[in-house]
Order: structure tokens, then C-alpha cells, then sequence
């Protein structure tokens, strides 16, 4: 059977296959012929390093011979549920402002998804340190959601990035995922929407530096601006090779949540021209600009999509890059790198193009800059206790008598006294005045006014 997936596979797989087009091809007619054949297929292939998570970052293409570099990830491991889509989070059950606070109980509503080709069974999953689900079976093909909840630890710094383990477990075996939670507000510290300049003006504390003599250095323009009038633009250009780079006024990093979004649309020729972005991190080699993923920053959104050519006359060869058609503006957002928090940061967004070819009007605009540099939080304080005792007259406790706790919008909980007259109230919001009375047939006791901070003991209660 396997051996039949092989040939049907060789049938399905594209012109020119690498191994893994082959190999997703034979897994392709595989599920085609309604067998789960995945394993089978994968299995025999993982000691050649074709598992799973085996990928070729790039398959040839250069503008001037060769093939360009190749680069092959090797994996040996089977086929497994995945974390995807994005995990997503709701604070409605906290102070429901739409972000993570330190010490605020959050809904977690965590996919997961089967692509193995096989059912997978009594899925569970399990926050390191918190709670977990029950996700039961995810047919192949299938996405199971799960809503967990999960309290930021109390004392979490505002505009930290508290990470989160996910270990899964089901008949398939056990995978794991860590995923990141920023706490806090973002505070918007530095915009930029080139619209207070004349085109081709450059904003005040921009830098444009470029090389090559056909280039066209980075302009402000007010064609297809994403926020009118202007966005800035760098064109692509079908001589020469050459690039242009247009560099940030400082912007400080206050808080590791720090992100840098911006808008930008692309239509280079693609694989071959494309736009990076870079940083300088004053404590970080001296400053000297390194693209932003190498400096340990994270895209959240629209990160690169292609790897430009080694051999090519486009000085960012062998970079990752944004190449090709982006079908109008795009949201791309950043985190910054650990090692800029307290530090000024530049950011540079640089244009590079080898030395043919070029869509008509082609390039890259970028507006709509926005730096959260900072964050803000709402602090969830834990809740306190209320207890204290209701006396009968001669000194005993009253038993049974009903304790009401009522808070400045009336909202009341009530407790009953144990055979000692004794009550409790536990978890009560603090920060605000509460009205205690008590409900007896027996006896008449005046209400207290409180205004409840700290846990209160010994709220006692004596008859009139
Ligand atoms: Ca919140
Ligand atoms: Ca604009
Ligand atoms: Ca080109």
C-alpha cells in the first residue's frame, strides 16, 4: 500500500520536487485514498531527517545563475497537533479592559489543530503551572478550541511578557509550546505618519542614506499612502543594483512588552528585491545596526516572507526580506529585543534591489509608524476577609442569624452564623465601604459602616 502512495505521490508532487514536496506529496495521495497512512509513510523517512517539522527554507532561484543556497532543516520527528491559530485571551471575568494585568484572572482560549493525517485521542492540555482541558478527539483535518483560565501571577512587572508552557498530551504522544502573554496596556511613546511634511520632504530627525547610482533614495510621496497625505517610499529599480535606507529618530524602550507597528505594501521583484528592518541598540555592539531578528526581536504580525538570493547583485543577499506582491498595506508588528528595554533604540527600514527586472511603479511605501515604548496596567488587588461574631443577649453566640454584606451599589452577600455566632466573608473586592447588618427575629443589632482595605476579624455584633 505504502508503495502505492509513492507512486501517486510522484504523480501529485510539483516540477522539479525536493524530497519534502515528495514526501507531502505521498502523504497527500495517502489521505487521498481515504487511509491514514501518514505514520507509515514518515516513519521509514525519519532517519533521512524528512520528519515533521522538516523544512527547506528556500528552493533555488538567483538573478544571475546558480541556484542560489539552499537550506534544509533536518527533523526526525513524527507528525503532532499544533498550536495554531493564534491562542487568543479575554479579561471579561477581570477588569475586561482587553489586556492582562498583574494579578488578573484571564480566559485562555487555546486551538488546536490536526494536520497529521491520524485521529488523535483523549487530547489534553496543560498550562505549566495552571490548569488544563480536556480536549477528547481532534479528527485529522479538524481545529478543537478549549477556554482556560489563567491568573497573572500578583506581582508580575507592568509591560512584562510572562511566557506560558503548553504541554499536550494525546494518542499521537506528547508535544509542548510555549506561548507569551504581554501584561499591561500598550503606551503609544512615538508616531509617525510623514503626513506634517510636503513630498518629498523628509520628516525632522530622519535619516535617508542610499548606495548605488541608480537609486532613488527613500522620498515622502502622496501616492498610495495608507493615512493621507504622504507615506514614505523606495523605489525598485531595474539597473544597477543598489538600496536605500531610511533610519528612526531615537525612540526609548521602556518595558520588554515594547512594540514597534507599522503599515507598509511592497511590489518588488519577488525573491530578488525586497525591504528589511534593522535596529541599533546603543548597548549592543556598539550600536551598530543588525536586522531585528537576529537582535532577538519577535514578529507578532506579518513578518518576512521571502529569503533573498546569496549570488545576486542585491547587497541584502541571503537576508530574510519582505519580496513580492503584498496586495496593498499590510499591519506588520515587532516586539522589541530583550536587550533594548532601557535602552534608545533606531530602526531602519531598508530597500534593497538587484540589478534587472522590476514590477512597473514597483517598491515599498511605509507609513502609519507607532511605537508602544511603554505600558500601563490596571493592579488587581487580592481579595480580603470579613469575619466576626453575633452575640445573643448574656453574652453567647446566636446562631443561625443571617449576615449581610452589602457593597456601594447594593450588591449583597450574606453568610449565617455557626453554633458559636461566628461568620465569614472571604474574597470580598477592597478598596471600598460596605454596609454589615444582621438579620435576627430574636435581636436588634445596628449596622456597621466599614471601609474594607485589609482583612477585618472581630466585626462583632452585640444586641441593642
Ligand atoms: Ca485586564
Ligand atoms: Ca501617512
Ligand atoms: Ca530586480
Amino acid at each position: 500500500m505504502v508503495l502505492q502512495f509513492v507512486t501517486d505521490g510522484m504523480k501529485l508532487a510539483p516540477l522539479n520536487p525536493t524530497p519534502l514536496t515528495e514526501r507531502d506529496a505521498m502523504i497527500a495521495a495517502g489521505l487521498a485514498s481515504g487511509t491514514p497512512a501518514t505514520l507509515q509513510i514518515c516513519g521509514p523517512d525519519l532517519p533521512r531527517g524528512f520528519g515533521a517539522s522538516a523544512s527547506i527554507q528556500k528552493v533555488g532561484g538567483a538573478s544571475t545563475g546558480g541556484l542560489g543556497t539552499v537550506r534544509v532543516t533536518e527533523a526526525f520527528d513524527l507528525p503532532n497537533l499544533f498550536q495554531n491559530p493564534n491562542l487568543t485571551l479575554s479579561d471579561t471575568i477581570g477588569n475586561n479592559n482587553g489586556v492582562a494585568d498583574p494579578g488578573e484572572t484571564i480566559a485562555l482560549t487555546i486551538p488546536l489543530t490536526n494536520s497529521t493525517g491520524i485521529v488523535a485521542n483523549t487530547t489534553t492540555l496543560q498550562i505549566v503551572g495552571g490548569n488544563s482541558a480536556n480536549y477528547g478527539t481532534i479528527n485529522s483535518g479538524s481545529t478543537a478550541s478549549q477556554t482556560i483560565n489563567f491568573t497573572v501571577p500578583a506581582g508580575t512587572p507592568c509591560g512584562s511578557v510572562v511566557t506560558i508552557t503548553l504541554n499536550v498530551n494525546s494518542s499521537l504522544g506528547a508535544t509542548s509550546f510555549t506561548r507569551t502573554i504581554p501584561v499591561g496596556t500598550p503606551v503609544a511613546t512615538f508616531v509617525q505618519n510623514f503626513d506634517a511634511v510636503t513630498a518629498p520632504t523628509v520628516p525632522a530627525g530622519w535619516v535617508v542614506t542610499s548606495a548605488g547610482a541608480a537609486t532613488q533614495p527613500w522620498v515622502s510621496t502622496f501616492v498610495s499612502a495608507d493615512t493621507a497625505p504622504n507615506s514614505m517610499f523606495a523605489a525598485d529599480i531595474a539597473s544597477t543594483g543598489g538600496l536605500t535606507a531610511l533610519t528612526s529618530p531615537a525612540i526609548a524602550v521602556t518595558v520588554p512588552a515594547a512594540t514597534l507597528t507599522f503599515r507598509h505594501r511592497y511590489n518588488s521583484e519577488s525573491g530578488f528585491d525586497g525591504g528589511v528592518l534593522d535596529i541599533s541598540i546603543p548597548s549592543v555592539s556598539g550600536g551598530a545596526f543588525q536586522d531585528i531578528v537576529t537582535a532577538g526581536g519577535t514578529f507578532i504580525q506579518n513578518g518576512y516572507n521571502s529569503i533573498l538570493p546569496a549570488t545576486s547583485t542585491n547587497t541584502l543577499g541571503e537576508r530574510s526580506a519582505w519580496s513580492g506582491d503584498s496586495g496593498g498595506y499590510v499591519t506588520t508588528i515587532v516586539r522589541m529585543p530583550a536587550a533594548a528595554v532601557g535602552q534608545s533604540v533606531q530602526l531602519r527600514w531598508t530597500f534593497g534591489f538587484d540589478s534587472s527586472v522590476a514590477p512597473v511603479g514597483g517598491g515599498w511605501n511605509v507609513d502609519t509608524v507607532r511605537f508602544d515604548g511603554n505600558s500601563q496596567c490596571i493592579v488587581t488587588a487580592a481579595g480580603v476577609d470579613v469575619s466576626g461574631r453575633v452575640f445573643a443577649s448574656g453574652g453567647r453566640g446566636l446562631r443561625g442569624a443571617a449576615v449581610r454584606l452589602a457593597d456601594q451599589n447594593g450588591v449583597m452577600r450574606t453568610a449565617v452564623t455557626g453554633a458559636f455566632g461566628f461568620y465569614q466573608f472571604t474574597d470580598v473586592a477592597p478598596g471600598q465601604t460596605y454596609v454589615v447588618s444582621i438579620m435576627s427575629r430574636r435581636f436588634n443589632y445596628s449596622p456597621r459602616v466599614v471601609q474594607l482595605n485589609d482583612n477585618i476579624a472581630g466585626l462583632d455584633f452585640q444586641p441593642e
